[in-house]
């Protein structure tokens, strides 16, 4: 009896499977908007249940979630934005694909997926942070920031020619994508990339919510004054909020009691572009939040956790327009019936962090930052409210999307896995690959994380920091999911330390990293950018 009940079982799975093939097969070509944030964590959208998400919750972004799939343990292979997006385009590793750090010049001229995609057919087009300091290529249309592009009155450059448009970058961002999709009559599909530049650094909010979550005590990380033990690239980092944040430019905090007038901030920011309307509505926001901050007198640990709310406010509040942006596009494509044989995607250049470890930004290979975002709806093809815990990367998005466009032969040079067979349940998340490589060369850069690289299993993490110093970490996920615990000169782990070890060569083999990559920068180098990082600190309050 039991038999037959789990043959009968096994046949429905498989007929579903076929089904969902089927489907996907019968699909005429589909449209594609891939939307990316910048900078955003998966603990900020709540689909991805923290318990951030709760008190801000991402209802927009959810509803992709809720279409479609949500990927609980997607990775980037190089935890900043130039090359992260560098990865997406190509298919291929850093290394191959020459854009390894941030301020590097993108080869434009290499195969891409736009490039491939309008081969087949598709109109492409880009919109918003684009980062990789050459023109886009591969695309009939683009509008793009300039550089890392500023939140208020933000230059774009619109296929070639730069103007300035009055108003919050999330909100044209939205808006130009919305324009080429409304404007666009012809039948041909598409390619459409919305990349927003919120919520990067310095996290401004849009004007309508810079209030939003004033009254609510947002949940600071257990994390938050983490020492660091065992972890010594973890010790000389300056990405840590209590200590590293600029009061004026991170906080947006005045002076002194009754001044409009910020402390530390600098760079020259987007408050010198603001309209005087602007700037008179973000003072009435601020300054009474400020003025009540200047007459508290918090020191010491008090300030460290002010510090913290001030900047979850900000960066959360900044999230608040990414997702009505999100919603927007989700709205058109159901009233316009496109949303059908459209296939969205949702990410970010990778993780972040919230105050884990003390921290803001990304670059490590610790989970916040090693993570990703990834939800993706394709009606009648991915299943409504599935997950999907298998390991995946940036790397695999360019042969995923040629997939499912029909166009899979052009994927062969890239180096990651289409995610088709994991979206229509035609494989086993088991079958799928059980280790991802990491390597992260911005050394020294802005917060001062050394050149790292390292494997990951579901459950164990090998990382090696060989610049500056020489020094291996090594995690058990599931014991330490908050990687707290080096457990490299564990007694109980070194067989499976020597495993990751072996692993790790034949990944690096496989992926075809060669010693050019393990070059270190000069101690020269590395001291005199300690020296001008310090001097940017300058006097936090007066
Ligand atoms: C800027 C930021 C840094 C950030 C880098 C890289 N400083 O330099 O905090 O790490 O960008 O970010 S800022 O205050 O000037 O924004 S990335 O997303 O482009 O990789
Ligand atoms: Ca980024």
């Amino acid at each position: 009896m039991r038999n037959k009940f789990i043959v009968l079982v096994v046949l429905v799975v498989m007929l579903s499977c076929k089904e969902k093939e089927k489907a996907a097969a019968e699909k005429t070509t589909p449209n594609i908007v891939f939307i990316m944030a910048d900078d955003h964590a998966y603990q900020a959208i709540s689909a991805y249940g923290h318990e951030i998400g709760s008190v801000a919750p991402t209802p927009n972004i959810d509803r992709i979630a809720q279409n479609g799939v949500k990927f609980n343990r997607a990775y980037v292979t190089n935890s900043i934005c130039g090359p992260s997006r560098a990865v997406i385009l190509t298919g291929k590793h850093s290394h191959i694909n020459g854009f390894r750090q941030n301020g590097e010049r993108f080869d434009g001229s290499q195969p891409t997926l736009p490039k491939y995609l309008k081969k087949m057919g598709y109109s492409t087009a880009i919109v918003g942070k684009w980062h990789l300091h050459d023109w886009p290529q591969g695309f009939d249309y683009w509008n793009i920031l300039q550089d890392q592009g500023n939140y208020y009155n933000p230059d774009f450059i619109d296929n070639g020619d730069s103007i300035r448009i009055t108003g919050y970058a999330n909100d044209i961002i939205t808006e130009k994508a919305l324009s080429w999709l409304k404007q666009k009559k012809d039948s041909a599909p598409f390619l459409l990339m919305v990349q927003h530049k919120a919520p990067h650094r310095n996290w401004m909010p849009a004007l309508r919510h810079a209030n939003k979550y004033d009254s609510i005590n947002l949940p600071i990380p257990a994390t938050y004054f983490a020492q660091h033990e065992g972890q010594q690239a973890s010790k000389e980092q300056q990405q840590t909020i209590y200590r590293d944040m600029y009061e004026g430019h991170d906080l947006k905090l005045t002076k002194a009691l009754g001044s409009t007038v910020l402390a530390n901030n600098p760079w020259r920011s987007d408050f010198e572009r603001m309209t005087e309307e602007q700037r008179n509505a973000w003072n009435t926001a601020y300054q009474p939040k400020n003025d009540a901050f200047h007459n508290s007198d918090v020191k010491g640990q008090e300030l460290a956790l002010w510090k913290v709310q001030r900047y979850l406010q900000d960066y959360l509040a900044t999230v608040a327009s990414v997702d009505e942006g999100v919603g927007e596009i989700l709205d058109y494509l159901k009233t316009s019936g496109l949303d059908e044989n459209t296939i969205v995607i949702y990410t970010s250049d990778q993780g972040f962090y919230l105050g884990e470890k003390g921290w803001f930004d990304k670059r490590f290979m610790y989970e916040e930052s090693f993570r990703t975002p990834l939800l993706m709806q394709y009606p009648g093809v991915i299943e409504k409210g599935s997950e999907i815990d298998a390991l995946v990367q940036n790397l695999d998005f360019a042969q995923t999307l040629l997939d499912f466009a029909g166009g899979s032969v052009y994927g062969q040079e890239m180096q990651g896995a289409s995610l088709v067979p994991l979206l229509t349940n035609s494989m086993e998340e088991e079958d799928f690959r059980d280790i991802i490589y990491y390597h992260y060369y911005d050394y020294p850069a802005f917060h001062m994380v050394k050149k790292h690289y390292g494997v990951s299993t579901k459950r164990y993490k090998l990382m090696h920091f060989y610049d500056d110093i020489d020094s291996w970490e090594f995690y058990d996920l599931e014991d330490d999911p908050r990687e707290l615990d080096n457990k490299i000169d564990n007694e109980v782990y070194q067989t499976i330390i020597r495993t990751m070890k072996v692993k790790l060569d034949s990944l690096q083999a496989h992926y075809q990293v060669t010693e050019k990559e393990f070059e270190r920068a000069s101690r020269e180098k590395v001291e005199k950018a300690y020296e001008n990082f310090k001097k940017l600190r300058g006097t936090p309050l007066e």
